[in-house]
């Protein structure tokens, strides 16, 4: 059956979805070439081809987190050596996304390892949101699940994007998480629609899925309506202590492949090439330029895993001609 019930709780979508998993399945199957020709194809006719987004990350609240998201580093059931911290006070945050623009960021995203943020958590994100829009700086935030209501407080506060992924297709999706449903997702996405904020959502790539479950992935997120403005492929960092330590690790050319399918089935999307970049060499890093990718995340850290730094990425920009793209 490949065309697709595209909505997360498996049933049948009434009108035909924008993209089948085959049609994934048959970008996927292409010679490379013809592949990542298409896909810089349709990335050259939205953008420019040698710009590219930065945005820095930093953990305002790491660790302890109650979930049981099988990648993870910060889920408080795996010993992983990541404490339980308190949320961060606010003058460390505008600290960070200072300096983070002083490197030369547009945009600045705050993650938590909540479930989801309780009210007082929200008041006080919220004025973190306020602080680093101050600064002159877009604003992301990547808190969980969101209840009633708390979307439209962080849209009142300025919040630019807010990060919830798919993270894998639905068939996968039960081994890697069971605290919490696709669908609950898919309601936290559609909160954040509401509320006027732009959608950055995406996924994980290199768990031990099929080629056909990263298809679906990618047909899901195609077919979200309207597709996401902004969307993370992430390579899993595998984490010791994580159920997921010892998978065996992606193809890096499926990883292009990857980023390709997402440029050409969002093409007006920012494809973000996020996670497992330090793992990455600059060849692979340059294919998926190439593929599509426009964003990347930018500074030594991701949330509690490392990230290229400053330094290599400059040198790699400059390697490639490529240039940070300045915010809209
Ligand atoms: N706790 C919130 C949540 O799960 O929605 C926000 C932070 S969570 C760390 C954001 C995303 O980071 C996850 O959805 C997942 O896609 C990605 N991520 C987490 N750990 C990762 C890892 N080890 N490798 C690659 N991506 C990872
Ligand atoms: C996303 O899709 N990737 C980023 C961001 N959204 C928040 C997070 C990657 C986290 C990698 C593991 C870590 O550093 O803890
Ligand atoms: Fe918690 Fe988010 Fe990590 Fe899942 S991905 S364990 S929800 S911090």
């Amino acid at each position: 059956m490949d065309t697709l019930p595209l909505n997360a709780s498996g049933t049948e979508v009434a009108d035909k979805p924008r993209w089948s998993i085959a049609q994934v399945e048959a970008l996927y199957d292409l010679p490379f070439n013809d592949l990542v020709y298409r896909a810089h194809g349709v990335h050259r006719e939205h953008f420019d081809a040698n710009a590219v987004q930065l945005s820095t990350l930093l953990s305002v609240k790491t660790g302890g987190c109650p979930e049981d998201c099988g990648y993870c580093p910060q889920a408080a059931r795996y010993d992983t050596g990541v404490a339980n911290e308190e949320t961060l006070p606010l003058d460390r945050v505008v600290a960070a996304a200072r300096l983070a623009k002083e490197s030369g960021a547009t945009r600045f995203c705050m993650g938590a390892a909540w479930r989801g943020p309780k009210q007082r958590d929200l008041e006080r994100v919220v004025e973190m949101v306020k602080a680093v829009r101050a600064l002159g700086l877009e604003t992301c935030a990547t808190l969980g699940l969101l209840k009633e209501g708390q979307a439209e407080q962080l849209r009142a506060a300025g919040l630019d994007y807010y990060n919830h992924n798919l993270d894998t297709a639905p068939e996968f999706y039960g081994e890697i998480i069971t605290t919490r449903t696709q669908d609950d997702r898919l309601d936290t996405l559609e909160r954040v629609r509401a509320a006027g904020i732009h959608v950055c959502c995406g996924g994980i790539v290199g768990m031990g899925e099929t080629r056909r479950t990263r298809a679906t992935l990618i047909a899901q997120l195609a077919n979200l309506d309207p597709q996401p403005e902004s969307v993370p492929i992430n390579n899993l960092v595998q984490v010791a202590g994580t159920p997921l330590e010892g998978t065996d690790p992606l193809d890096p050319l499926e990883f292009v492949r990857t980023i390709a399918c997402a440029r050409i089935t969002m093409p007006r999307a920012m494809v973000r090439l996020s996670a497992g970049r330090q793992e990455m060499n600059d060849g692979i890093q340059a294919l998926c330029f190439f593929a599509g990718a426009n964003s990347i995340f930018y500074g030594e850290k991701l949330l509690t895993t490392g990230n290229p730094d400053v330094e290599r990425d400059r040198a790699l920009f400059a390697r490639l001609g490529l240039r940070p793209m300045s915010s809209e």
